[in-house]
């Protein structure tokens, strides 16, 4: 649903559970500023998803203000998106409980990544981590939001998000746009360089596995020397090849080459070459944002400020969605 101005509205945001991997950033992140200009933007730190799986209090704090900035470095204008806290609008956590009673627990028991995170987190299935979705939900439905930038392995959420929307909708009249994805499919999933068979994660103990946006050219071109490939030795892009598939898919976002003119450039060489390549693309493709970010994340009076507006921001219209709810269940308000 437009805002005041006239514009159609983009909500996403991303979780300060780790350090943010090129994932997070081909996925998420490098595309939430295309919307920056046409649209109304609220992106947020999503921190009281992060506590469904236990976090060390200080780590989370620390990841909270360089998510922020993380965001801003690779290009969010303060002045142009609303950047916020997820816990500073607690209509989050309130219309998030009211979700909770319009979404069915066979639902929620059907999500991939509820099922991924408790064979992972076996000692702590907590009832948020079973809830999660619906509060995923709120983020997005409180701001009447039409598009939702997000990696594939969002999409099962995304989709529960419109059915309990639709289904508001329909028991109390509209209430709520019914959101879209925006998936991006050149990059839709960058899965772990130790095993490309599963998504490359934040969380994953194997530090080898996973390229942090911040990590050092020597780091990243270290990981890359040592990711899983095949015993054949051919670059070619194949469902059969899911190591050299990952690993072109990485050399072509930082490139913009496509898979035919890469399978051309490494013609006849080895998987050597083509691991260098991939980690100097990469490298030289961080290093813009690594410099931006360490200019940042040294003002954190700055980066208070920019959260404390923010908030103020987000807070005015998720106060108006929130009480039309309220006032639709029949809440005294
Ligand atoms: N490997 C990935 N490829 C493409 N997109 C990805 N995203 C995450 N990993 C990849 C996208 O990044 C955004 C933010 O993700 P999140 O922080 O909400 O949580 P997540 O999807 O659970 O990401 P992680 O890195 O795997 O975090 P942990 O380890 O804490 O669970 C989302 O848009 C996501 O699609």
């Amino acid at each position: 649903m437009p805002d005041q101005n006239g514009k159609k509205i983009v909500f996403s945001g991303v979780q300060p559970s780790g350090n943010l991997t090129i994932g997070n950033y081909l996925g998420a992140i490098k595309n939430f500023s295309r919307f920056s200009d046409e649209y109304k933007t609220f992106y947020c730190v999503v921190d009281l998803h992060s506590i469904t799986v236990r976090q060390v209090p200080a780590e989370l704090r620390r990841r909270t203000y360089e998510t922020l900035a993380l965001y801003m470095a690779c290009g969010l204008d303060e002045k142009k998106n609303t950047l916020f806290v997820q816990s500073h609008v607690p209509a989050h956590a309130e219309l998030g409980w009211i979700l909770d009673c319009y979404t069915m627990f066979g639902e929620l028991s059907r999500m991939t990544q509820f099922k991924d995170k408790s064979a992972k987190n076996a000692e702590n299935i907590n009832a948020g981590l079973f809830t999660y979705p619906s509060l995923m939900a709120a983020d997005i439905l409180l701001y009447q939001t039409d598009v939702v930038p997000v990696g594939i392995d969002q999409k099962q959420h995304l989709e529960l998000a419109r059915d309990v929307a639709m289904r508001f909708n329909q028991i109390y009249s509209d209430t709520f746009t019914v959101p879209e994805g925006y998936i991006p499919t050149e990059t839709m999933k960058i899965m772990s360089l130790s095993d490309p068979t599963s998504k490359m994660s934040k969380s994953d103990p194997n530090q080898n596995s996973v390229v942090y946006i911040l990590d050092s050219k020597d780091d990243v071109m270290r990981k890359f020397k040592r990711a899983v490939t095949d015993s054949d030795s051919t670059i070619r892009y194949s469902e059969d090849k899911p190591g050299v598939s990952n690993l072109m898919t990485i050399y072509r976002a930082f490139t913009g080459k496509s898979f035919e003119e890469i399978e051309r450039e490494f013609d006849g060489k080895g998987y050597g070459d083509f691991k260098m390549a991939v980690g100097e693309a990469c490298a030289d493709g961080l290093a813009p944002v690594r410099d931006e970010f360490a200019r940042l994340i040294a003002d954190k009076a700055h980066l208070e400020a920019v959260m404390k507006a923010g908030a103020e921001e987000a807070a005015f219209y998720a106060r108006k969605t929130l009480s039309k709810v309220k006032r639709k269940i029949g809440f005294v308000v």
